[in-house]
């Protein structure tokens, strides 16, 4: 189901095809196409203000008894956290780490008859939100949606298994980390997962709105000038994010700190607050904004875990969360139908569903599940 429901997103709004796949392990001078200049586009790394060495995203302990407190303290100060103590096997996370170095170091010939079609979701590609800007990313991925095996059956003909049994094995892990977080979080705005149930619906992970994404971010020889993944909020509940032992995410802080990279450590994950977790938080959770910026010298990956809700739940700001004090800031919507507006609007899309501006549709007036 969460294939159909991605698929059918995106094959409204068609990717930008002027984008072309280049290789970027063998070009020497940062092509035209690639370099993002201040004028040339706002979510450029070169204009997105002051990189802050003061503030670090907070790192919370799973363990610790005050982790929701936590939790609650960075969703609405930063809309990112890191978590220790996740219970997720490191050999795992260094195995699908490996697993994405293979896959990026095939040659291209080869990565290519994974491709992923303009109407698809799976397979090999430039980053998704590549669509919204003139500008190409320096950057490649990798996008699987339920079972890796059609596209890992292109890419190793006859030696696919391990790679597919670590992205399973990894998909599950994440799928009951995402359920752990739910709960947390949910508990950190003071609702149980009984007030929602709709988030933990039964049923094997292709019916569930979930996917994994691979990206690979190669030396670039002039990064300042280029951009690994333009800034962007997630259109999901919450992400969870690996990195390799290379800096490259930057986080958004908008009180005038600016941005503020990631630092990788040890063994933990990040979490990113998305677009949905926003809505039903009605407004107090913040939807990170965030990009992936590059370097001269080290290549990076990222593993990120797209934490998405059923399709066909309409879901807007929690009812516990509204009174009178607290109007609903959003009308409710389903995730397909925000993924379209998405689409369409990128930076843009809550304002279009925001009950702030007066935009609701008669039709739009469900009550929340
Ligand atoms: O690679 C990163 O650190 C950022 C990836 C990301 O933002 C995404 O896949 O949405």
């Amino acid at each position: 189901m969460s294939s159909s429901v991605l698929s059918d997103a995106f094959r409204t709004h068609p990717l930008n095809l002027n984008h072309k796949v280049v290789d970027l392990s063998s070009v020497e001078i940062l092509p035209d196409s690639h370099a993002w200049t201040s004028e040339a586009n706002k979510y450029s790394s070169s204009c997105g203000g002051d990189i802050s060495r003061l503030e670090s995203i907070p790192i919370i302990n799973l363990k610790d008894e005050n982790a929701m407190e936590l939790i609650r303290l960075a969703c609405t100060t930063w809309g990112v956290f890191q978590i220790v103590n996740h219970n997720v096997p490191k050999n795992l996370v260094d195995e699908v780490e490996l697993a994405g170095e293979k896959l990026f170091s095939l040659p291209m010939d080869r990565k290519l008859m994974a491709e992923r079609t303009p109407n698809g979701v799976s397979g090999y590609g430039m980053a998704r939100i590549s669509s919204f800007f003139s500008k190409s990313m320096w950057s490649e991925g990798f996008t699987i949606v339920g079972s890796p095996l059609e596209h890992a059956a292109k890419l190793w003909p006859h030696d696919y298994h391990n790679f597919c049994n670590t992205i399973e094995e990894y998909q599950k892990e994440m799928k009951n980390l995402a359920s752990r977080l739910m709960g947390l979080i949910l508990g950190s705005l003071g609702v149980t997962e009984d007030d929602v149930k709709w988030v933990e619906p039964k049923g094997e992970l292709k019916e569930r709105g979930a996917a994994l994404q691979l990206n690979s971010y190669p030396p670039c020889p002039d990064p300042d000038k280029a951009m690994g993944m333009a800034a962007h909020t997630d259109s999901t509940i919450l992400n969870i994010l690996h990195q390799s032992n290379t800096s490259g995410l930057q986080v958004f802080r908008g009180d005038g700190i600016g941005w503020v990279t990631l630092q990788p450590h040890p063994g933990a994950l990040i979490v990113v607050i998305g677009d949905l977790m926003h809505i039903l938080s009605n407004g107090s959770y913040l939807n990170a904004l965030h990009r992936a910026v590059v370097n001269q010298t080290q290549h990076r990956l990222s593993v990120v875990y797209l934490h998405g809700p059923p399709s066909s739940v309409k879901m807007g700001p929690l009812p516990q969360l509204v009174d009178s004090n607290h109007p609903p800031l959003y009308r409710p919507i389903t995730w397909n139908e925000y993924l379209g507006i998405k689409a369409q609007y990128f930076d843009k899309a809550l304002t279009t569903i925001s009950l702030a501006n007066g935009f609701m549709n008669a039709d739009d007036d469900d009550s929340v599940k």
